[in-house]
């Protein structure tokens, strides 16, 4: 069973507040010990009020209670936590791969969640399978909880095609670089989805540094007059490559929701299960018509912004290493440990197969085919589009124009 199948049986439509079951005396969510750093004042991003931090588990791995948000994590089994870890596991072995099949030249760049497993896998696991996910380009922890097969994740970032995946297979959109853009498209899915009557949701995730953006403002403000069904999930990870989260605020990125009158929330975005927790509950308000929310996952990017990047030319080592003694995964695997939920066994099964994962993203990779040079023209518009059909002849020309060109190659590229 994993953490979204407990997901897909919550009851459509239920009505909010009060009507979840109370946790089985073997859920391991509801096994909270004390009261709580939930209340602690986090290390403010921005001028003004010291913001709280929703927490569940401390980075020492001590489960810690949240009166409004343990709810949401009371059906959370001991096998449902395994499942978070090695999602984590997974991801975090993948990623490591991808950057090391960049720096030997397979893929043209990367950009690396390091850090950031918790807040995407608390998130991802959080949706249901109908709902509809836009990613940024850095989501490869949401991506594998939606079940796309990592591997398809690596074909853009080796050229060799516009995307890799179809969105309808999983509902998890393609990645996008414009930064901000696809709040806007989240919004208009989910303006649609409320016009078809359904009761699925939508997450758009965002980065802290595309709360800047205009697209990013309408989006909020049209989520917001359409009471529309959208969870816009923050990672804040303390940097827009080189510019510090400071510099785009003079609030707590989660009380930026209050102007647009929706409401807004910050989550300890290293510890998953208060990240399944709050996007839970986001996702609750978002299918039983209450509307948007701003969930503000507070982490770290560890590593560079993309493998083009060198962050010590902007930040200290101090900062990370700050970072590193709240790691997502390090603290799960403390409780696990802890509460006897997962022995070594489990650890060395999963050390092994999240090595087989990396072998096997690696021999995919560097067996990808070239494209046909003509393909790039392919799947840009449904119907055509002018400036691509000149766009295309003249790269046809342009193709033809060599000595050793195919005979066909001037033809306008029939690409079979
Ligand atoms: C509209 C637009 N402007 C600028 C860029 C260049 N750019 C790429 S990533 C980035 C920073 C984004 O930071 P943030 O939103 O915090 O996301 P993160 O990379 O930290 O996940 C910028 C400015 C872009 N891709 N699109
Ligand atoms: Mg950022």
């Amino acid at each position: 069973m994993t953490v979204e199948s407990t997901a897909a049986r919550t009851p459509r439509r239920a009505s909010s507040g009060g009507k979840r079951t109370s946790a089985s005396a073997k859920s391991a969510g509801a096994s909270a010990k004390k009261s709580a750093s939930a209340k602690k004042p986090a290390k403010d991003a921005g001028a003004g009020a010291q913001p709280e931090l929703v927490q569940l588990l401390t980075p020492e791995g001590e489960r810690v209670e949240s009166p409004e948000y343990d709810k949401y994590v009371a059906d959370v089994t001991p096998e449902d936590l395994r499942v978070l870890y090695r999602d984590m596991v997974m991801t975090r072995r993948f990623d490591a791969e991808a950057v090391t099949l960049q720096r030997q030249g397979e893929l043209g760049l990367w950009p690396s969640l390091l850090g950031q497993e918790a807040a995407q896998v608390g998130s991802g696991r959080a949706t249901r399978e109908d709902d509809y996910v836009f990613p940024t380009y850095r989501e490869h922890g949401v991506a594998w909880c939606r079940g796309v097969d990592p591997t398809l994740l690596l074909g853009m970032f080796r050229g060799v095609n516009n995307g890799g995946w179809d969105p309808n297979s999983n509902n998890f959109h393609l990645y996008t670089i414009v930064i901000g853009s696809q709040t806007l498209h989240a919004t208009g899915y989910a303006m649609g989805i409320a016009k078809d009557g359904a009761d699925s949701a939508v997450v758009a995730y965002l980065g802290d540094g595309a709360t800047s953006q205009g697209d990013v403002a309408e989006a909020f403000t049209f989520a917001a007059v359409y009471n529309s069904p959208v969870v816009f999930f923050c990672q804040n990870n303390q940097w827009a490559i080189s510019e510090p989260t400071e510099k785009q605020s003079r609030v707590p990125l989660y009380q930026r929701a209050q102007g647009y009158g929706f409401p807004g929330v910050r989550v300890d975005g290293n510890d998953v299960l208060a990240c399944l927790a709050v996007s839970k509950w986001a996702l609750e308000r978002a299918r039983t018509g209450e509307g948007p929310s701003l969930v503000e996952a507070f982490t770290y990017r560890m590593g560079a912004h993309t493998t083009s990047d060198d962050p010590s030319r902007y930040r200290r080592d101090e900062e990370r290493e700050a970072w590193e003694a709240k790691d997502p995964i390090k603290r799960l695997r403390a409780y696990l440990e802890a509460e006897g939920h997962a022995d070594e066994a489990f650890f060395a099964e999963l050390d092994a197969e999240s090595e087989t994962l990396g072998k096997r993203v690696r021999e995919v990779v560097r067996s990808m085919p070239d494209p046909e040079p003509m393909s790039i023209f392919e799947n840009i518009y449904a119907d055509g589009h002018a400036l691509v059909d000149e766009e295309r002849a003249e790269f046809a020309a342009y193709q033809a124009s060599f000595a050793d060109a195919p005979a066909d190659a001037a033809t306008g590229g029939e690409v079979k």
